[in-house]
């Protein structure tokens, strides 16, 4: 590494600064205002490196693994689609809890297959199933929040990195009992009182744990658990983005709560983007 000028500049200034008083007075207030321009070269080079280290560590709190936040990795990129007529949304019906039907003066409709006029499926776990290995990834530092409003579970499917923390808040103005049922976690169940927060942690991996509310039997949703940071749930329309990834072959799945899994292999380079649909068919009965 070769020494940066203005370190070497201050070096030789602090050196003639020794000698001041043998030049003239002008020369010496030429050197001083040099050694000062160094001095604020310094300092705004270190405030330059703290800045890029700090924004480093914040780039680097979804993949957990520090090889994962350097360049050269790949991104797979895509869209979820539901081919053919998509089953009837029916109405939730709320009566049993006049405090919740209240928030709705129109109907809100079942969340279980959601898509839009192009056919984009939403609340689809994307996310790979095969091909890291034996790497190990910490969770993220930043808690997922599942929000209980409207009587709904708000986002209706939710994914998480084992022992990363939940947030299960409630901005109803009346009470919940949030239900996890787990076949490879601890199970549990949470009365939540209006604004309250409850806190929990899955530690083993789980695709999908079914979620309900004791006290209102429409409610439920889903909370997949990862291993790994490589997961997403697609959005209204469809759309998915799996980012950070180290280069590899890998096998992909995506996850829907009523129709099923669908799985793919692809291979992906370094600094790569690929592209990767998926497309699923209604199922008789759902
Ligand atoms: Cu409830």
């Amino acid at each position: 590494m070769t020494t940066p000028l203005f370190l070497v500049r201050i070096v030789v200034d602090s050196k003639v600064r020794k000698k001041k008083n043998q030049v003239p007075r002008a020369r010496a207030r030429k050197l001083v205002s040099m050694t000062t321009k160094s001095l604020i070269a310094i300092v705004a080079l270190t405030a330059m490196i703290c800045i890029s280290s700090l924004k480093a560590v914040k780039a680097g709190d979804r993949p957990a693994s520090a090889s994962n936040t350097t360049a050269g990795t790949a991104t797979l990129r895509g869209v979820v689609k539901l081919v053919g007529a998509a089953p009837k949304s029916t109405p939730v019906n709320m009566t049993a809890d006049p405090s919740c039907a209240k928030q709705h003066p129109a109907p809100v409709l079942s969340q279980d297959v959601v898509t839009d006029a192009n056919h984009g499926l939403q609340n689809v776990i994307v996310f790979i199933a095969d091909g890291l290995g034996n790497q190990t990834f910490d969770p993220p530092s930043k808690p997922v929040v599942l929000a209980q409003k409207g009587c709904m579970y708000q986002p209706h499917v939710l994914a998480m990195q084992a022992n990363q923390r939940l947030e299960v808040v409630n901005d109803d103005p009346t009470s919940h009992n949030i239900h996890p049922l787990p076949a490879n976690n601890r199970e549990w169940n949470k009365s939540e009182p209006p604004g309250s927060k409850a806190e929990e942690t899955f530690p083993r991996e789980e695709i999908a744990i079914p979620v309900k509310c004791n006290i209102h039997p429409w409610m439920h949703g889903y909370v997949a658990v990862f291993k790994h940071p490589y997961f997403a749930v697609t959005g209204k329309d469809g759309s998915f983005d799996l980012s950070s990834l180290p280069p590899g072959t890998y096998t992909i799945k995506a996850w829907h709560e009523k129709l099923g899994t669908s799985t793919q292999t692809i291979t992906v380079g370094a600094n790569e983007t690929k592209g990767v649909d998926f497309v699923f068919k209604p199922r008789s009965g759902s």
